[in-house]
């Protein structure tokens, strides 16, 4: 169990009561110095044989009494932190000029000059301690990206020289006496990995760890592609982690959206010390300490800061103004977080409760697919990447990787693909499971990951201490682990064996390691049924159980597994592995499977199992009778064909028009789909009717399937597809309606699906049908952030903002932009869409937010009247105040409703009291 360090604990009280000041720019004040080739070199580097100048942290060796000023201009200008002019003290930074055998001296001294000027400063304010950061900058050099474009599978440095610098750098930093250690401009996030790394190596516990990453642009991400969110996710492993923030690239005023996401979700300390703006054409920075002052002020009293600083172009003019403008101001308080399994490639995966299932994609596994084996082997990468690619289009919301064959370099192919797919970021925006049986495949691909990826697995097969010794090891990479329902004994394949074996595991890593529960995800095996051996019979009932009582006794634990185990004694015979994989996963769903390795195009709809099969499968899962087996197999036979005996594959096409439209979307068919569609075109009022009529019907059905675990994930995506196509068959005679009306332009109406979500098919509907009625539409797409949103509303002209949103974070998510709205003194209407969100919802949460109007809109052709009358001249002061008036009534109808509590008189109250019969006996325990 770890304790805070007396300095961690010391810094926290500190933050708990007020913001604290980092120092500012240390280049922007050696500029000043306007130091000649001769000044960097002094007398011990004037024969050096590379040019010396701009190298800035030769400086605390060659002109130490410069950097000692520095130092103290900010601690006087109000600094509570001061860096250590060490940015490029790395052997890796200092090859550039030939220094690397320099650099441990190089950081020994700067740490004792900031800790002489720091020590002198609290010498004088003994009340107010002073602290010594020491800086370690990202290197010259990307763990994550390939400097070759024609390459992206080359590194110009592996993870481990990058740990080998980095380690050497904090040891002597630590030497030199520094408070904490502050890896900063965090741009590629595998870097600051190995940086953590190394630092648990060093076991330097009593120093804590600050770390402040780079936004790059306004996408919102580092230069190696993760977003604010999954570079915290992709970190928060990192021991005595004391604060996260961001520094750099951004000036102040365009952090918010990123610094307040950071300040919502990290359990640590935030702090923020951004550049004085973006570099003008001069190369200088133009953001006043004034506007800067105002920024801090802003971004304190929002609650987003607990430390605040300058990078880039700020001076102690502008640290002056900051400490100044935040004194008094409560610090942040560290919001408590839910304990879910998060995950990260590029973009952060929350696994919540609303989460239903989550897909691993099994093909990118040489051991379970020969088609990828035959790619990996042959070395054609590129059509291997084709299948993660697929994979992830197709549903999968982490992909699996495994490279575990006689004839390969395992650890090799696993690098290769690994920083293979780093360059691909329509794949590597999802996580990776690493999946091997050698711990040495493992720990080369977590050296290849720069978010928090997945080892599939660890085990007690060789006994606790290595068991351990790997978890700690995954911990310190940063990766959840997979743990396998394996002993010394061997692997568990009844429910006793698989409970004692998940029980003991997860109570070495939350007792011995302090391993968070919930990164322990528990694979009580899948092992295959129907083999004709009877003690298999019981296999995936005792699976089905043991996730239960996992579930049950092992708080936070996910269960997972790999699918297609279940069915192999049917091999070749796919229709019924399909539902055998279905039928099983829906069980083991209902008892609390959390996610598993699956063949996204071997699995179907629970409920469209014909029923015969459906039977004769469950008899085998759920081991209900002695013949199951010989059953199944004899049915097998005429099912082999693809076809059961009992059903034919077309009959649904006698099915009425509504069915056969439900069908197609419930099936992600869409042989039949145009034809029913102009059926339905003809037969129907209007094209909006089909769409909010059957193809509606459709959806909702595929959603309560897929919310009831009776469909997965990579299914729903087909229905998608088939949804849009059918909408897109009706767009023409859709937009065909609007040429028959008027053609002047009714008004500019903003639409976006709200950050964090990727629904589109209503908000794209909304759209057509407004634009059918001669609005402007501008649609800005899905998880579009904030200030986006606002951003192009101002700069379009924009009249009413229309939000799309259908999952439960983009409820709290349109709240936000409401407040933003409010913020920024808008007053545009506000409308509110999709199927998660609701009048009481709006009503509740996200009108009072907002001072503008703000209406929940139910579908589209609700939309039409709805914003038509919110923009009409005549009418609009009438419909915002109606819409006021129906908001404040369902808002206090909801609030009478939730405070009020059914109040019987006493009398009533006593006669339905129970009654005890005393004499009865009380068993025994
Ligand atoms: C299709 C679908 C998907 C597709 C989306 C494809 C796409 N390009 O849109 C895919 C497969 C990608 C998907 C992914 C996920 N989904 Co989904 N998905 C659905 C599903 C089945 C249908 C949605 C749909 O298109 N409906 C049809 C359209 C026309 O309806 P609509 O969007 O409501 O729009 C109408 C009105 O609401 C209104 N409207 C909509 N927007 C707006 C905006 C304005 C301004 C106005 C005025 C009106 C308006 O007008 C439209 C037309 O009348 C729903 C279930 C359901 N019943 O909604 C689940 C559902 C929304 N998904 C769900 C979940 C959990 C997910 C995932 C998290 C699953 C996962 N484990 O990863 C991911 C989310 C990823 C993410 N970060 O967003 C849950 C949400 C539960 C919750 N409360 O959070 C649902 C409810 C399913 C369920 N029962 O569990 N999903």
């Amino acid at each position: 169990m770890q304790h805070p360090s007396p300095t961690f604990t010391t810094l926290s009280a500190l933050l708990r009561e007020r913001i604290l000041v980092l120092d500012g720019a240390m280049g922007t004040m050696i500029q000043r110095h306007t130091f000649t080739e001769e000044d960097f070199r002094g007398r011990r580097f004037a024969d050096h044989p590379m040019p010396l100048k701009g190298n800035n942290d030769l400086l605390v060796l060659t002109q130490p009494d410069a950097i000692r000023d520095i130092h103290a201009a900010y601690l006087e200008a109000g600094s509570d932190i001061i860096e250590t002019n060490t940015f490029s003290s790395t052997t890796i930074a200092q090859a550039d000029y030939g220094l690397e055998e320099i650099v441990h001296e190089m950081n020994v001294a700067a740490a004792r000059l900031a800790r002489e000027a720091c020590d002198a400063m609290t010498a004088k304010t003994p009340d107010r301690p002073r602290f010594v950061a020491g800086a370690v900058g990202p290197t010259n050099k990307t763990l994550s990206l390939s400097p070759d474009v024609n390459d992206p599978g080359y590194r110009a440095c592996s993870f481990d020289e990058m740990k080998a610098a980095y380690k050497q750098q904090m040891s002597a930093l630590i030497e030199g006496g520094v408070d904490v250690l502050l890896v900063e401009t965090i741009f590629d996030t595998l870097n600051a990995k190995a940086a953590v790394k190394a630092y648990a190596e060093l076991g330097a516990d009593h120093v804590p760890m600050m770390l402040s990453g780079t936004i790059v642009d306004q996408s919102g991400r580092t230069l190696s592609g993760q977003t604010a969110r999954a570079f915290l996710e992709s970190l928060l492993h990192t021991r005595n982690l004391l604060s996260i923030g961001l520094n750099c690239a951004l000036g102040s005023a365009m952090m918010r959206p990123y610094v307040e996401e950071l300040a919502a979700a990290a359990p640590v300390f935030v702090s923020l010390y951004p550049n004085a703006g973006l570099p003008n054409a001069m190369g200088g920075y133009d953001e006043t300490p004034a506007f800067m002052g105002e920024q801090a002020r802003d971004y304190a009293t929002s609650g987003f800061l607990n430390v605040v600083g300058g990078c880039c172009g700020t001076t102690p003019d502008h640290i002056r103004a900051m400490a100044e403008a935040v004194k008094g101001i409560v610090p942040r308080s560290i919001p408590s977080r839910e304990p879910y399994l998060r995950l990260s490639g590029l973009e952060m995966l929350e696994v919540r409760p609303d989460t239903n299932f989550v897909n691993v994609g099994e093909r990118t596994n040489v051991t379970g697919s020969k088609a990828f084996a035959k790619l990996i082997l042959a070395g054609d990468y590129d059509k291997a990447l084709d299948v993660a690619r697929q994979q992830v289009d197709n549903g999968a919301q982490i992909i699996d990787v495994n490279m575990d064959e006689g004839m390969l370099d395992s650890e090799q192919a696993m690098t290769t693909f690994l920083n293979l797919i780093a360059s691909e970021p329509d794949i590597s925006k999802v996580p990776v499971m690493i999946d091997s049986s050698k711990w040495t495949v493992l720990e080369a691909g977590l050296k290849c990951l720069q978010g928090k990826g997945i080892v599939n697995s660890i085990s007690l097969k060789d006994g606790e201490e290595e068991f351990l010794r790997r978890a700690r090891l995954c911990r310190d990479y940063g990766a959840a682990v997979i743990v396998m329902a394996f002993d010394e004994r061997g692997q568990a394949d009844s429910f006793e064996r698989r409970i004692e074996i998940a029980e003991r595991s997860y109570r070495l890593l939350t007792h011995e390691l302090d391993f968070p529960a919930n990164d322990i995800i528990i694979d009580p095996n899948i092992l295959t049924v129907a083999t004709g051996i009877e003690e298999h019979n019981g296999y995936a009932v005792d699976f089905i159980r043991t996730t239960h009582w996992i579930k049950n006794n092992l708080p936070l634990a996910k269960v997972s597994g790999g699918v297609s185990n279940i069915s192999f004694s049917f091999r070749g015979n796919e229709p019924v592995r399909r539902a055998m994989h279905t039928a099983f996963l829906y069980h083991a769903i209902a008892a609390g499977m959390d996610m598993g390795i699956v063949n996204a195009g071997q699995i179907d709809v629970y409920s469209e199992i014909d029923p015969i099969l459906l039977e004769h499968v469950e008899d085998v899962l759920l081991n209900r009778r002695p013949d199951s087996t010989e059953r199944l197999l004899t049915l097998a036979e005429s099912v082999k064909g693809g076809e059961l005996a009992s059903t034919r594959n077309d009959a649904w096409r006698e099915l009425p028009l509504r069915e056969r439209i439900v069908h197609s979307l419930v099936k992600g068919l869409t042989d039949h789909i145009d034809l029913d569609i102009e059926e339905a075109r003809v037969t129907y009022p209007s094209p909006l009717s089909i769409i909010e009529g059957p193809l509606m019907d459709g959806m909702n059905e595929v959603g309560d399937l897929f919310g009831s675990g009776k469909m997965f994930l990579p299914q729903v995506v087909k229905s998608a597809r088939v949804m849009k196509r059918a909408v897109a068959y009706l767009t023409p005679y859709m937009e065909a309606e609007k040429a028959a009306g008027a053609a002047s332009n009714a008004g500019v109406v903003l639409l976006a699906t709200v950050k964090g979500d990727v629904h589109d098919i209503g908000k794209n509907i909304v759209g057509v049908v407004l634009g059918c009625n001669n609005y402007k539409v501008i649609d800005l797409g899905v998880m579009v952030p904030a200030d986006k949103i606002l951003d192009t509303a101002i700069a379009e002209g924009a009249q009413v903002i229309g939000l799309s949103g259908l999952i439960t974070p983009s409820l709290d998510e349109m709240v936000h932009v409401a407040k933003e709205m409010t913020r920024r003194n808008m007053t545009l209407p506000l409308l509110i869409g999709g199927a998660t969100t609701s009048k009481t919802h709006t009503a509740v949460k996200i009108a009072p937010q907002y001072h503008g109007a703000t209406s929940h809109v139910l579908d589209a052709s609700r939309a039409v009247p709805v914003v038509g009358s919110l923009l009409s001249v005549d009418r609009r002061d009438d419909v915002i105040r109606e819409l006021r008036a129906e908001n404040d009534r369902v808002r206090e109808e909801y609030l009478r409703r939730a405070t009020t509590k059914d109040i019987v008189p006493i009398a009533e109250a006593r006669a339905l009291s129970a009654v005890i019969d005393r004499d009865v006996k009380v068993p025994a325990p």
